[in-house]
């Protein structure tokens, strides 16, 4: 075997895991370069690993995990890389596992509703494949081109479609996963339903690769709605808007989606919003109804009804082609980071009733801290992209948004919210979790950790 001019430089670790996984997915200084950041970039996360490789079976992530293991070297797991609070970089060094290779499709079953894939796969991918088949796998998080379902089930990502499909956690019946010192575990299954045991499933899901690392899922599918419409409607200000939310929650609908974007982040996206948009709009609502045709039909009408005749709404239409729409939605984050640069986002939920307060609670800390500031996110489950922005290069800029994200999780858990709603702990709100979780809670918390990782060396640091 030919090393090139590679061998003298790969240490002994290094080259016990070229031994498992083939000398080819141990990535070189160049290829590594990209997994010192995730998509949390500007908000100043920056880690280089040691060593970054990938793994083609659950076989060689257990047996690389474990050559890690008998040298006390510290394993993290990575999806696609489309993080955004560092939750798969290597702080403190190790090496990374990336699952990108296991991006097989196991098992398409559409009698059955379900599918078995790698946890490598593409979201795009497996919704793709659902659609083929006639099927729908709700979950639409950010970035669905590059990120991937096991990393989707790591983190419990979310989207617009959770408000009427819940988030990806809701859609994983099965999963077969890697836990230190390095054993292949295979939990839950094609069963609808399961009580067998604890749900260790429900578990993993959301753990953030602090247990395991996912290398197999299976999931359930539906019957692809047959018809949607969307609705775009605009208003003046954020409380006007909210009074609207209102309105359409009370309407007795169930919306497939209820998203929102502020006047910063309009102002932002706004160039791109394929009707054409107003510069200075205040607030936008997205409302999608689907189902089959009779019943998008009915519901459009009464949605024109409840945001044509809510007070102040400046203008609503209805969205022909929602897909182009939810392209320009998916387009709001990195609009909002090409601002200035620098963008840290503090996502978090409160209960329903306290939406409005949490916006206006975001502005008013950005203000304190003399900071530019706007929000999007998902308005129907009460979650919100509350941003600041800035320019990374200004002095101390990045260290004041830090602190007044830190200032407004406070208020959040202060108004029973969540900390942490669909964009994960990572490692950029490690160390807050006594802010919503109560001691006893956090006693559990941590003795589950040590009961899947006791010597701490799998993904250490993160949602702690
Ligand atoms: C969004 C991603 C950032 O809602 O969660 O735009
Ligand atoms: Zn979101």
């Amino acid at each position: 075997v030919s090393h090139g001019g590679e061998a003298p430089s790969l240490t002994d670790l290094a080259a016990r895991i070229a031994g498992i996984v083939g000398l080819q997915h141990v990535l070189d200084g160049t290829r590594q370069a990209a997994y010192a950041t995730d998509a949390g970039e500007s908000r100043g996360l920056r880690a280089a690993p040691d060593l970054v490789v990938r793994p083609g079976s659950a076989d060689e992530v257990a047996a690389t995990m474990a050559a890690c293991h008998e040298r006390g070297v510290a394993v993290v797991p990575r999806g696609g890389g489309t993080g955004l609070v560092g939750g798969s970089l290597a702080f403190g060094g190790g090496v990374v596992i990336d699952v990108g290779r296991l991006n097989r499709v196991l098992e398409v079953n559409p009698a059955a509703w379900r599918m078995t894939v790698g946890a490598g796969l593409t979201t795009t991918h497996l919704q793709r494949i659902a659609r083929e088949n006639g099927l729908y796998f709700p979950p639409d998080p950010g970035a669905a081109e590059n990120s991937q379902i096991g990393g989707n089930v790591a983190t419990d990502a979310g989207g617009p479609h959770a408000f009427k499909y819940g988030t990806t956690g809701s859609w994983v019946t099965g999963l077969e996963m890697v836990i230190p010192p390095g054993r292949v575990v295979a939990i839950g299954g094609a069963n609808r339903k399961d009580v067998t045991g604890y749900d260790l499933v429900s578990l993993m899901v959301g753990s953030e690769g602090t247990l395991g690392i996912i290398t197999e899922c299976t999931v359930r599918l539906i019957p692809a709605p047959r018809a949607r419409a969307a609705m775009t409607a605009v208003f003046p200000t954020s409380e006007a808007g909210c009074e609207a939310l209102l309105a359409v929650v009370g309407s007795g609908l169930v919306p497939s989606a209820i998203d929102f974007l502020d006047r910063g982040s309009l102002a932002a996206a706004h160039g791109g919003f394929p009707a054409g948009l107003d510069e200075d709009a205040g607030f936008m609502l997205i409302v999608e109804v689907d189902g089959d045709e009779a019943e998008v039909d009915a519901s459009v009408p009464v949605l024109e009804e409840v945001l044509g005749s809510a007070t102040q709404c400046d203008r609503f239409r209805t969205v022909r082609d929602q897909r182009e729409l939810w392209r320009w939605r998916d387009t709001v984050t990195g609009a909002v980071r090409a601002l200035r640069g620098g963008k840290l986002s503090a996502d978090v939920s409160v209960p329903a009733e306290h939406f409005q307060d949490a916006l206006a609670a975001s502005a008013a800390v950005a203000g304190e801290h003399g900071l530019d500031f706007c929000a999007w996110g998902h308005a129907g489950d009460a979650n919100l992209h509350s941003t600041f922005v800035f320019d990374p290069g200004a002095e101390g800029a990045l260290a004041r948004a830090a602190t007044a994200a830190d200032h407004l999780l406070v208020r959040i858990s202060a108004m029973g919210g969540s900390i942490a709603a669909e964009h994960g702990v990572g490692w950029a709100k490690s160390g807050r979790l006594s802010l919503q979780l109560g001691e006893e809670a956090l006693r559990l918390h941590r003795g589950v950790k040590e009961l899947f990782d006791p010597d701490g060396l799998l993904n250490p640091g993160k949602k702690s």
